[in-house]
């Protein structure tokens, strides 16, 4: 079933309206600047555990139901579960197969993926493959549904019911991909009840390099939560039921940011390495939330990727500056440590317990035949000689109200299915300014892959962070599909409250 698209705009435009002064207000939303992030903080309602005391989960790896010559079919549910989150308490998550972090999907670049979607969840969901080069139909739309098992009414849209395929191409380099929802207006609260996971992609070029691999090569999905007293989630919707008024209350527009720091969805945890080489594919997957990331006992990181995979060569790095959605691809040696050492992952940006992330300990020796390559991979580098046209992106409240609340807008404007920001030629590089107003704003934008003017050293990006006040140049290449996809803002409240805006790649 489909309805027009511009049934969709007044649709959207209407659940605006119904949020009432709760929903999306003119005031309120303080910038928690004592947390490094816009938003405010929502504490638990219970007494958090210990740190460093619960063992890091690891994802298990999703095996495909069947492949052929071309490509890997795989199948995922989404449903409602129990978790033992906080040891002792039972959390209510809405998993990709019932579990937070959903399971990891390794694809081979250039080999074909199909993800076959079950939503067995009381809402409609859709499905958005973070940094990969997708197809429009495939892209995770936030108007194009997966229904799930509540009462259909009230929805505008592309509405599938039953299962639905995704088609992922993959022709992109190795990378740390995650996939998440993506639903219009509900991205946030359905992200925050666990609907996130990690899609790595894997080829040849990588695995010449030797770098620490199996078990030494390990995601981190840094997200931060509050609970209830009774161990649920904890966020302020305004429907909690997540069907019919979108947005959270007054004091939470600028950002939802959590008081209990989960890796891997469990609070503060430990893990146990041996003296060697690790790599860790680390991934901001808060709501609002910014971390500033260091390691004590003199500890490094060493990038060796960011979003979109591979850079030329390593940096060593003392802090890491991630904002949600960016990804960091790290080697941390522990081969100067010895047996019972400890190193702490903290975060600068936060204050008491959201000041540490998870702690590392060194169990034993073990052999190593890793390395980390003066030269990783020959990637293209963009001149501002090939940029054909230039744009100026404005990320800001207000410019637009609706029934007296002033949005978050795009260039001014609230999201809107007709709204359409740039028509940039395939093919093409363009060069992009963006600019973040009244508070701090990650931008992303899919499909496209980006490079920082004077960043060189950041590498081939899907997602960059602004301070308030910041701008930003870009040189973007718009390759792979034609069609219309969409670029956000990615603190998830600033993109449920409009935050969105459409570009058509012609
Ligand atoms: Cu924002």
């Amino acid at each position: 079933m489909s309805v027009s698209r511009r049934a969709l705009l007044l649709g959207s435009v209407a659940s605006v309206g119904l949020a009432g002064c709760d929903g999306i207000i003119a005031s309120g939303g303080a910038n928690n600047s004592a947390q490094g992030s816009a938003g405010s903080l929502l504490e638990s309602k219970l007494d958090l555990p210990g740190r460093f005391k619960v063992p890091l989960p690891i994802p298990p790896v999703l095996s495909p139901v069947r492949t052929d010559g071309t490509t890997d079919y795989y199948e995922i549910t989404q449903k409602v579960a129990q978790a033992q989150i906080l040891p002792g308490v039972s959390t209510t998550v809405w998993g990709y197969n019932g579990i937070f972090p959903g399971p990891t999907l390794v694809s081979r670049a250039g080999r074909r993926t199909v993800v076959t979607h079950r939503n067995e969840l009381p809402v409609p969901v859709s499905v958005h493959l973070h940094g990969g080069k997708v197809a429009p139909q495939h892209d995770g739309y936030p108007a194009d549904l997966i229904m799930g098992t509540g009462p259909h009414s009230g929805h505008m849209g592309t509405m599938t019911t039953g299962p639905r395929d995704y088609v992922y191409d993959l022709d992109q380099p190795a990378a740390t991909l995650w996939y998440h929802d993506h639903r219009m207006d509900f991205t946030g609260p359905q992200v925050y009840r666990g609907l996130a996971g990690f899609h790595l992609i894997k080829d040849d070029l990588e695995e010449s390099l030797r770098l620490p691999s199996g078990d030494r090569d390990i995601p981190l999905m840094i997200a931060d939560r509050a609970f209830e007293a009774d161990g649920s989630f904890r966020y302020p919707s305004v429907d909690p039921s997540l069907t019919s008024t979108p947005g959270v209350t007054r004091d939470y527009v600028s950002g939802v940011l959590g008081d209990c720091i989960l890796v891997n969805g469990a609070p503060w945890p430990v893990l146990e390495v041996e003296a060697a080489r690790y790599r860790f594919r680390i991934l901001n997957a808060s709501n609002a939330r910014r971390y500033s990331l260091t390691l004590d006992s003199g500890a490094n990181f060493v990038q060796i990727g960011s979003d979109l995979g591979l850079l030329e060569r390593p940096i060593s790095r003392k802090k890491i500056e991630i904002a949600q959605a960016e990804r960091y691809d790290v080697i941390v040696d522990f081969s100067g440590f010895r047996p019972g050492q400890q190193i702490t992952m903290r975060n600068g940006n936060g204050r008491g317990g959201t000041a540490d992330v998870m702690r590392f300990v060194v169990a034993r020796t073990g052999s190593d035949d890793s390395r980390i390559p003066d030269k990783l991979a020959a990637r293209e580098q963009l001149s501002p000689n090939q940029a054909v046209t230039s744009r100026q992106i404005v990320f800001a409240r207000g410019g637009a109200e609706a029934h007296g609340m002033t949005l978050w807008t795009v260039n001014g404007k609230p999201f809107s299915e007709d709204y359409i920001v740039a028509r940039p030629k395939l093919g093409t590089v363009e060069k992009w300014t963006i600019r973040a107003l009244n508070v701090e704003h990650p931008f992303h934008i899919h499909l496209a892959g980006f490079q920082i003017m004077d960043g060189a050293q950041q590498g081939w990006k899907d997602t960059v962070n602004l301070d308030n006040g910041g701008s930003v140049d870009l040189l973007v290449k718009f390759a792979g599909f034609r069609g219309k996809y969409v670029l956000h803002c990615h603190n998830l409240e600033h993109e449920d409250m409009m935050m969105m805006a459409n570009f058509e790649v012609v």
